[in-house]
């Protein structure tokens, strides 16, 4: 277990450039593929190693398995709209069966393997936008992990929602209750209550993304024409939240997020959240500068 000083540490923003890999249900809804441009486009501060279709299940998906491959397909076809190259892997094909049992798949084995080269010192990020899955399997595989990455989860909701009843969160709670009690320094970016003020509108999108380069042309009409189908003229906007996590490894100065140290909780089965103060602290961003991120992924999608 990290002593508590370099817990501390690697819970602070990093300084410089660092890797990371992207944990992301890229195809159950448009706020993935935000949070894919963006990590993308911040190249003097992420080197972005890796990629994994993290498995889904909602009305663009007929299960785990089907969520994750069309997860894995939309991956590709970002990348391609962007013109950039990563390694992808598949994730996993069904959600934990219990909280002993890792999920095999490429991406758990990948990172399973790949976050081994890393130190305490010098962490690997580890950002996830979907159900956690794939990062509880590989913790699984390899417990040493723990102490050579940093987590960064969008899911859940904050600590005064009435539940944790969240799509990340709810699909896979044995995934959760395995990361959040693995030991691994945890970033927990809430859904409801958070990172929900991470909206935009349709004449936003047109203003500042429609018609500027392939990609962002991509977001903006995928976001428009899905709120087409179910605003049908009604007032509109769209949260896309999943950016948010992107955006805390770029909070140097606060200017993106505000954030604490609690006791890390533990997600229950009831969808609420269980507290134990002897449990190791983990950072909890508890407010996000909407026009501050929104404005810096903007620009950097635009360009
Ligand atoms: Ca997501």
């Amino acid at each position: 277990m990290l002593a508590l000083e370099q817990r501390l540490k690697m819970l602070t923003c990093p300084e410089g450039r660092v890797d990371m890999v992207l944990d992301t249900d890229a195809y159950n809804e448009i706020d993935d593929q935000f949070a894919i441009s963006y990590a993308l486009r911040i190249k003097e501060k992420l080197d972005l190693k890796a990629l994994y279709a993290a498995p889904f299940h909602n009305s663009r998906s007929t299960g785990p398995r089907d969520g994750m491959l069309k997860s894995y397909d939309e991956i590709l076809k970002l990348l391609d709209l962007a013109g950039e190259a990563c390694d992808v892997f598949k994730g996993s094909e069904t959600y934990l069966p219990d909280e002993n049992t890792p999920t095999d798949s490429p991406a758990a084995r990948d990172l399973a393997a790949r976050a081994m080269a890393y130190t305490a010192d010098r962490p690997l990020y580890v950002v996830a936008i979907g159900a956690i899955t794939n990062i509880a399997s590989a913790l699984l595989m390899a417990p040493d992990i723990a102490d050579r990455i940093v987590l960064v989860w969008l899911g859940g909701h904050s600590i005064e929602w009435p539940d944790t009843n969240e799509f990340n969160m709810m699909q896979d709670v044995a995934a959760a209750r395995v990361v959040y009690g693995s030991g691994a320094p945890l970033v927990m970016l809430p859904c409801m209550g958070v990172v929900s003020a991470l909206t935009t509108t349709g004449p936003e999108l047109n203003h500042w993304l429609s018609g500027k380069n392939p990609l962002a042309d991509y977001l903006a009409q995928q976001t428009i024409d899905e709120a087409n189908t179910y605003a049908k003229g009604r007032v509109w906007s769209r949260v896309i939240w999943d950016v948010a996590a992107v955006a805390w490894l770029l909070n140097d100065q606060g200017q993106f997020l505000s954030e604490k140290l609690i006791s890390t909780p533990i997600p229950q089965y009831d969808h609420h959240y269980g507290f134990d103060h002897r449990r190791p602290p983990c950072k909890y961003v508890y407010h996000v500068n909407r026009d501050a991120i929104i404005g810096d992924l903007f620009k950097r999608v635009s360009s």
